[in-house]
Formats: C-alpha cells, structure tokens, sequence
C-alpha cells in the first residue's frame, strides 16, 4: 500500500487498484461547492424538444431499417403518440468537478445521431403530460466493448422506472439492444385502469409525477448507469400543472422546480479517471458525492418555496437527507414531504429528513424564505460504510455527515404564488386495498456465496417464474433472509401499497413509509406485505433488488401478466 491509501496495481488486479480495502474508495481531493448545479431552469439539464423521425414509427418492429425490438406495440392505435423524440446513447467528454480531468462517460444526447448533440449525465429532461402519448427512438451510437475504458457494455435497454408502460416498451433488461440499431420506445403516458377498471381516462388516484430512465442491461445495469446512462422523466397533469397558479399550486417549473439526482461515485487517485470495482458483488460506494453529474456543487436560490425532485441514482448507497445551517445545528429545519417514489402523497407531510435507497425518489416543499441571506447544505447523516446497507440507524450528527448540495439564499426577492404545504388538505386518495387478492405469493431475498437470489433462484431472462391474471389483485410478501444486508426491491410497472412492515401498518413519520410506491426499502431482517392490481398491459416484467451491483449478480426474477395466470405461491 502505498501513502496514498491504495493498492499497487498487481498482475490482473488493476481494476481493484484505487481500493485499499475491498469497499474503501480513495478518490483525489477536489473542492467543494464552485460549480452550479446543472439545472432545467437554465439549460444545463436539457429538456427533449420533439423532432420528425425518418423513417416514421410503426407498430411492428423495422428490423429492415435496423430496429432491435423484436415485439409490436401492443397499445400503439389506442393511444397514438403525438409527440416523437430521438435521443442517442454515445460517449463524451464531461467534467465533474475543475480539479479532475475530463471523464469519458456514456450518456444521452438530444435527438438523432445526425443532429449530432454533446451527451449530458444525467440525460435530457423529458416533460411529458397525462393523456399525450408520446414515442421515443432511442439509438446506440455507444464506442465497442473494447473502448469502454475498463467498464460498461455498449449493449443496452432504457427503462422508464416506473411508467405504466406495455411491456415491449418498458427497457426490459432482457429486450437490450446492439451498436448501431434503435429502439422506439412507445410512451403511452396513462393513468393505471384506462383499459380495465377506471375506463376511458384511468383512475386518478394513480397519477405520478417523478419518474427516471436509466439502462438496464441484464448483468450491465451497474455498469451502465454508473457510467452515465440515467435521466429524469416528469409526468404533469391537470392538478400537478407546472403552474404555481394552478391546480394544487405546486412551484413553478422550470424555475422552482428543480429535479436532483444523486449519485456517490469513485475516481482512481492515480489518473483522476471514474473507476468502477468489476470485483465488488456487495455493493458499491463512492467517496464524491455527485448531484446532477456535479461534484457537490451549489445551488442559488429566492426566498421562497422551491419543489426539489430528489432521486437516489445509485449504484448502492442509502441516503438520509437534512437540511442543515452550519450556523446553527440544533435547528431542526422541517420542510415538507409531497411524494414517496412516483406518486404525490394523499398530502403533504412535515418532516425533518428523507431517507432514499437507490432508485427512491422523494418530492419535497422547502421553503427558503425564512433564510434569506443564509448558507445551507443537503447533508446525508446516514452512516454506510460497505455495500450490505446503511448502519441502522446511525444518524451523524447536524454538520458531520456527507454536504452534497450548497443552497445559497441569495437570489431576488420573487413572488411566491406557490400554495403553503401547511394548507393542503389533499393531494389524491389512495386506491382501495380492502379487496381479496386472488393470490398471495412470498419472494425470500437471499444471500448466495457471493451472488444474489430471490426463493433459490438466480435470473434468468427465459424462466417466467409466475403469471399474473390481468387485471387482477395480488399480494406479495418480501422477506430480507438476514445477514444485515438491506436490499432496495423494486416492481416494475404497477405500483403498489405497502399493507405491513414487520406485521406493523407503514409508518408515516419519522421517515414516510406509507402511499404509493415502487421500490420497497427491505431493511435487515425485514419482511412486508405488499398490494397489488396489474391491470390494461400484457408481457413480461421484472422484479429485483435496485442495489444495481445485487441485481447483476442476480437479484432478479422476471414475471409475466397473460390473460391466465397461475396460483404459485413462493414462485
Ligand atoms: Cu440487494
């Protein structure tokens, strides 16, 4: 070991280099807090602008234009789009922080290969509004395996986490494609029952808000996120409008309205280079906290209520987020809870902190104009030191933990048309769950020398391990087979309710479990009962853990909704 804290690069162990220990990360120093937040209010976080594509969608896959999807749109004359987008998957250069060298990651460009556009990371920002299916071509312009730069497979699937997508749609991780092909991705942009239960317009109780793409490439998806491939995706609606003078009267976007995706990543002390441990199947942890692809970067704002879009990106660490004045720790600043995962809450709820495991998304209200003039951080207190999960629940104290975001009240005074969290009485109910479910099935996550698996079982692409009825009621039981490692289980397209933890109702404060969700923070030794209705869309769908390096290795089981489904109950 050298004074640096690493590990001399050994013969075929060069890849473990930056690591001292098996989860210690060593990154070269950088400064904190000098570069702005890349946000959509300015441009530095693009917004999809729609484009003509050539040749025009079609329902069946253009294998002959070199199309990789194998399966036709399911729901493509019922909803059609009416907005099309390009966005091409490509390497670029990007800087992450004034005191590292420009990193080689992969990203998402705006448009079409021809249009030629510069990637960001995270990608561009898709706004998009219930009742306007729209359809994005998404094409692989990623460098060859062999140009990678140590990590990541140019082969990929982007998954919009957790749209109310058809199958063929949804970035199965099994439905990736090569270099050189596209893929058109059919958005239908609808609310859960528009084709079953709640017709013509869905139920709107299941309206969503913050949702994300990221790839999902069966094996690769740690990977491939970690090196760039995730975005954000906003759902707007008659109520949730983007106009503080409107329906609930939530801040404006763009301007007050600002989406964070956070990220903790590691960069090798020698080359300043991202760096990506193939050898951790535990979990992987940064010691650079990024927010929206920025180091710890700095954020300034009126004094007055903002709407942030927080997400845990991954690839492995919990957060629990505060907001802290350095001047004066024992404060105590509350701020306002408004969505767990996708879905607003039934209302605003008053909390000190979030906490997010990855792929956990947390709407909040703050409001900035009690510290006008002030300084203040988004800090993670929860202590983690290894991939097994945060250590319950150790919370560092006020101005100890991790500072990822600076927020600088220093802006102009602004109009604040914004309702106070304070006096909203509702957002939306929560669906009725007092509904038998036709069939309740148990999932064991377990811990397997090294790899990951759910009732015994690894994944596997071609084994349907169950099928649901559609438009049917299930109940899931999620049992954590112990061992203190936490996993965070998400569901793909339908989200559920969570019934019980540990045989007690979800718990809404100190940290909010109840609403509607579609990642399920499974804590050490934990089990939950969760509720289920898969209605209007057919085809295959995954459930895995969202500890990206778990579900490579291979927390992840694929299940299928079919017009008969099947009673097997620890499947
Ligand atoms: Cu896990």
């Amino acid at each position: 070991m050298t004074a640096g804290g690493y590990l001399v690069a050994k013969d075929g162990l060069s890849s473990r280099a930056a690591y001292a220990d098996a989860d210690t990360c060593v990154s070269p120093a950088t400064r904190t807090f000098i570069e702005l937040l890349p946000t959509p209010r300015d441009g530095t976080m693009p917004i999809q602008t729609p484009v003509v594509l050539s040749p025009a969608p079609t329902a069946a896959p253009n294998t002959a234009s070199g199309e990789g999807r194998t399966k036709t749109h399911q729901a493509f004359t019922t909803f059609p789009p009416q907005k099309f987008y390009g966005v091409t998957q490509k390497a670029g250069s990007v800087s992450v922080s004034p005191d590292l060298p420009l990193q080689t990651l992969w990203g998402f460009a705006v448009g079409t290969p021809t249009q030629n556009n510069s990637i960001t990371s995270p990608g561009p920002l898709y706004v998009a509004h219930y009742g306007e299916p729209i359809l994005v071509r998404n094409f692989n312009q990623l460098p060859p395996a062999n140009q990678n730069g140590g990590f990541g497979l140019p082969s990929v699937t982007t998954h919009l986490h957790n749209g109310h997508t058809p199958s063929e749609s949804d970035g199965n991780p099994c439905d990736f494609f090569e270099i050189n092909r596209f893929y058109d991705q059919h958005y239908p942009n609808v609310l859960a029952g528009v084709l079953s239960d709640h017709q013509p317009t869905g139920d709107i109780n299941e309206a969503m808000s913050t949702l994300w793409y990221h790839d999902h490439r069966v094996d690769f998806t740690a990977q491939n996120v970690y090196k760039g491939l995730a975005g954000f995706y906003l759902l707007f609606n008659q109520f949730d409008t983007g106009d503080e003078s409107t329906g609930f009267h939530l801040p404006s976007f763009p301007q007050f309205d600002i989406p964070m995706m956070f990220a903790d990543k590691c960069f090798d002390p020698r080359t300043g280079l991202l760096f990506f441990d193939l050898f951790n199947l535990d979990g992987i942890l940064g010691d650079k906290f990024l927010v929206n692809g920025k180091i710890q970067p700095v954020l300034h704002v009126s004094p007055r209520r903002y709407r942030f879009r927080w997400l845990d990106s991954g690839p492995s660490r919990f957060y629990q987020l505060f907001l802290t004045d350095l001047n004066n720790l024992n404060a105590h600043n509350k701020f306002w809870q408004i969505s767990s995962d996708g879905n607003l809450l039934p209302k605003p709820i008053q909390v000190e902190s979030v906490r997010l495991s990855v792929a956990e998304r947390a709407d909040v209200i703050i409001d900035f104009a009690p510290f006008a003039g002030k300084t203040l951080y988004i800090e993670n207190r929860l202590k983690q030191d290894d991939g097994r999960g945060p250590i319950d629940h150790v919370i560092r104290p006020a101005g100890q933990g991790d500072r990822v975001l600076q927020i600088i009240v220093d802006g102009p005074q602004m109009a604040d048309g914004s309702q106070d969290p304070a006096t909203i009485p509702k957002f939306y109910d929560l669906p009725v769950t007092n509904v038998a479910p036709r069939v309740s099935r148990t999932f064991v996550f377990q811990n397997s020398g090294g790899g990951w698996q759910i009732n015994g079982q690894f994944f596997d692409c071609n084994n349907i391990r169950f099928t649901v009825q559609e438009n049917s009621v299930e109940q899931w039981t999620l049992i954590n087979d112990g061992g203190g490692w936490e996993h965070p289980i998400h569901i793909h397209f339908e989200e559920f309710q969570t019934l019980s933890i540990n045989g007690r109702p979800p718990a809404a404060s100190p940290l909010v479990q109840t609403g509607r969700k579609d990642v399920l923070r499974l804590e050490a030794d934990a089990s939950a009962v969760l509720f289920f209705r898969f209605r209007d869309f057919m085809g295959k769908y995954p459930m895995h853990c969202h500890n990206t390096v778990h579900e490579d290795h291979a927390m992840m089981l694929r299940w299928d909704i079919a017009p008969v489904g099947d009673t097997r109950r620890t499947p």
